[in-house]
């Protein structure tokens, strides 16, 4: 394929690509030290729906929105979702949440105790009603389950209970719905988490069926984990249902996908490409959700979206460029650093003209981050929310 022609195969691809933004980017965050807020921050869920659309607005590629239950718990989720449309964007993943009850200090869907395990169950047949009142087709799930000491508790049997738990939760879904598994190394226990890395998340979806699928979250891995070979590999055996994108550079930082290493998400971008498995399918149900699991402590959260979506749209863009022709011929012929060359060169390309071009042919102000600086909007946001109490993450 001649370079234009790879090209025009990008403009294409970038053109279908959709990023899915999480309604806890929009409240307050920070760390065990402090909370900061800010003007203008989002109220509640409507608010940061409203503040989602703004960055679908200005980059039109981010038209779902992930919520989290409890924190995203409204009376009426029918309504949610319409003022969700009339905002033009759709409610994404739905977010169990296990990490906030005191039932569960020794465990959620793995707790020795049956009772607490049914709550913790029953917490996702409440999720799944919010799915269904909004047409969201995802539940996510995060096990923050684990223990902090050897000993503690029977490693294998809390395997054998969450496997029951999340054959439960599994038998609650419609047809057209999927079940996202995430992992984490480590946080918020220390010795052992019960779903501590892709693997185990694996084993699970195996055992429940097609419809349970691995979410990676690029924060959950040891510093020196090659992400991109488990994506290849998930990719291989079809189950990457989804990522949570988002920066760190020492623990689960949860920073600005792209900030710290983005030759790594250029390299997992490239696996994607390679797989062929950037766009989802029509119904929307299949293949990989690309969603964002980040927070903004320190920087506005309307433009910290907005730069974390344009980001990801570099790097794919970038990816889409290789010359796979060249690439692959290299790999065959054992040409290890003409195969190399084939990665970094594109790699090394100023995708900024590329992406200008597919935002003015979409109608779009060439530079979001740009244009919604100059808006004004966030102004307006500090002048009109008055009152109330911001929402914030946790809450
Ligand atoms: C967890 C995990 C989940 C996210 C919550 C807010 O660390 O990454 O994906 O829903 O945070
Ligand atoms: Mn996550």
């Amino acid at each position: 394929m001649t370079s234009p022609d790879r090209r025009a195969r990008a403009l294409d691809a970038l053109r279908a690509q959709t990023i899915e933004l999480p309604s806890w980017a929009f409240g307050n965050s920070g760390t065990r030290f402090k909370v900061f807020g800010a003007p203008g921050v989002a109220r509640d869920p409507w608010e940061k729906i409203a503040d989602a659309a703004q960055v679908h607005r200005y980059t039109g590629v981010a038209p779902r929105v992930s919520l989290h239950i409890p924190w995203d718990r409204v009376e009426d989720y029918a309504a949610l979702g319409t003022f969700a449309a009339e905002q033009g964007v759709a409610i994404g993943a739905i977010n169990s949440n296990l990490f906030q009850d005191d039932e569960y200090r020794l465990g959620s869907l793995t707790h020795a105790d049956r009772a607490v395990r049914d709550r913790a169950i029953a917490h996702h047949a409440e999720c799944v009603e919010v799915m269904r009142a909004t047409g969201s087709t995802d539940l996510k799930l995060w096990l923050p389950d684990g223990t902090n000491y050897a000993g503690q508790d029977d490693l294998r049997a809390r395997q054998d209970r969450l496997a029951d738990s999340l054959q439960q939760i599994y038998a609650l879904l419609d047809p057209e719905h999927r079940l996202l598994v995430e992992y984490k190394i480590y946080e918020p226990y220390f010795y052992a988490m019960d779903i501590p890395d892709w693997g185990t998340s694996l084993v699970h979806c195996l055992a429940l069926g097609d419809q349970a699928q691995v979410v990676l979250d690029t924060g959950h891995h040891a510093p020196s984990t090659n992400i991109e070979f488990i994506v290849m590999q998930l990719l291989r055996v079809g189950r990457l249902g989804a990522f949570d994108f988002n920066s760190r550079n020492y623990g689960d930082d949860d920073l600005i996908v792209g900030a710290a290493d983005p030759f790594q998400l250029f390299r997992i971008m490239n696996e994607i490409v390679e797989a062929d498995a950037l766009g989802r399918a029509g119904d929307g149900t299949a293949g990989v959700n690309f969603m964002l699991d980040q927070c903004h402590n320190i920087e506005p959260k309307i433009p910290g979206q907005i730069r974390s979506v344009t980001n990801v749209q570099e790097a794919t863009a970038k990816a889409l460029l290789v010359d796979r022709d060249a690439l692959h011929a290299a790999q065959q012929a054992g040409d290890v650093l003409g195969a190399h060359a084939a990665l970094t060169d594109a790699f090394a390309t100023d995708v900024r003209p590329l992406l200008a071009e597919l935002r003015e042919s979409a109608g779009l102000h060439p530079d979001p981050n740009a244009a919604y600086a100059a808006s004004g909007h966030q102004d307006r946001l500090a002048a009109d929310r008055v009152g109330g109490t911001q929402a914030s993450w946790g809450a």
